[in-house]
């Protein structure tokens, strides 16, 4: 076959094999286009211009490329989660202004070096980012957070990220004025210091923080401050003092939550002398608590084995409480069997 006929049928073909590799699907006004795990390298480029979902979840995306979403300038929701992307280059998401979803989890994407500083600037309507899931094993120094990439994100009210050991969460954080609900999924914490989340917005009600088990976290007990706001806490199988975790509920004297994870907590690696896995629940760890009108409480898997008068059980608004769970304790009930009853 001469050249300028292969170049011509290369030409006619690729677009058409490209657009072959994506199913697409109409769910009343929104178009889908929808990668099938067939190992895609890079954003297909010859998909309808007019697609609002874009999902290349489970593939072998490695770089994200200059205007790689150029054409699809109605995307709302773009999913590129469970992926091996580790870079993206600073014009990636050029022209996607009206995408509201941005699903990154799962890819190998580091904080420290992959976010320019203007790589989110297109991005004026976000309202969901996760970038959960792709932190590697990181060293302890103060760990320095992109606020910069961040800070532009101004319509931004659910985030989803990794936790260092001992993060850093920067005045960029400042801008993400509408921010309400944080969660840390992959997780290498270590301290959590008066202070750390100051330039987080006072909208957020809801803090996820869930399975950092590498290490015995250290709380200090203001931590919380900056969330006035707070309705759904969530520390489930983070392992920390239990007395710790009931201490940073100081802010919350008196206020409405929807629920308070506190499950697996006391993780029996870290057992000491001087924080031993089993607990006798004391009147003084319950001051804020019990103060708290909580829908749903989960102190399952605590090593809890008694309370105290005046302690566990004894709620200033007991009404509130429709769910209680302890499964997992090992309540010997020396001295609160009288009080269970
Ligand atoms: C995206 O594609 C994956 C794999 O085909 C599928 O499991 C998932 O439900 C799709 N949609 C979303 C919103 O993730
Ligand atoms: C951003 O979102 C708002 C509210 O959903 C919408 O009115 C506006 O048109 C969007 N902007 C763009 C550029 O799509
Ligand atoms: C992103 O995908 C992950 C799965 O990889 C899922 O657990 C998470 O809920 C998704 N995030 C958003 C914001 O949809
Ligand atoms: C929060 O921002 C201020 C600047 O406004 C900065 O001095 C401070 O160190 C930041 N806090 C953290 C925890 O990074
Ligand atoms: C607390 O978290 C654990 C683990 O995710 C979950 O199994 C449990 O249902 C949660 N508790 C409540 C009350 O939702
Ligand atoms: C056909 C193919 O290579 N599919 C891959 C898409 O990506 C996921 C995750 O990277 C792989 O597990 C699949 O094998």
């Amino acid at each position: 076959m001469p050249f300028d006929k292969c170049v011509i049928t290369c030409f006619v073909l690729i677009p058409f094999v490209i657009s072959l590799e994506c199913d697409i699907t109409t769910k009343g006004k929104v178009k889908i286009a929808e990668g099938k795990n067939i190992g895609l390298t890079e954003v297909p480029q010859f998909l309808p211009t007019d697609i609002n979902i874009l999902n290349l979840s489970g593939n072998n995306t490695e770089n994200l490329y200059n205007n790689a979403f150029g054409p699809y300038r109605s995307l709302k929701e773009l999913i590129l989660k469970k992926n091996n992307i580790h870079h993206i280059e600073e014009n990636s998401f050029f022209g996607l202004n009206r995408l509201n979803v941005l699903n990154m989890s799962e890819n190998n994407l580091n904080l420290l070096h992959s976010y320019f500083s203007e790589i989110f600037l297109p991005l004026i309507n976000l309202t969901n980012l996760d970038i959960g899931r792709n932190i590697q094993p990181p060293d302890t120094n103060v760990y320095h957070y992109p606020d910069n990439a961040f800070a532009v994100l101004e319509e931004l009210s659910t985030l989803q990220l990794d936790m260092a050991p001992n993060p850093s969460f920067g005045k960029g954080f400042q801008r993400l004025k509408k921010l309400q609900s944080l969660t840390f999924e992959r997780c290498y914490l270590k301290y959590l210091y008066k202070g750390v989340f100051e330039n987080f917005s006072s909208e957020i009600h809801e803090l996820n923080l869930i399975g950092c088990h590498l290490h015995f976290v250290h709380a200090d007990s203001d931590i919380l401050l900056p969330f006035p706001k707070m309705i759904k806490l969530n520390l489930e199988g983070t392992c920390m003092r239990l007395q710790q975790a009931l201490n940073i509920l100081s802010p919350y004297r008196g206020k409405k939550f929807t629920i308070i994870n506190f499950s697996g907590l006391s993780c029996p690696v870290f057992s000491i002398d001087k924080y031993p896995y089993v607990l006798t629940i004391t009147k003084d760890m319950m001051q804020y608590l019990k103060t708290i009108c909580v829908e749903l409480l989960d102190l399952s898997d605590n090593g809890i084995v008694d309370f105290e008068e005046n302690s566990l059980l004894s709620f200033d608004a007991p009404g509130c409480l429709k769910h209680i769970f302890f499964k997992g304790n090992r309540f010997a009930f020396l001295k609160g069997d009288k009080w269970m009853n």
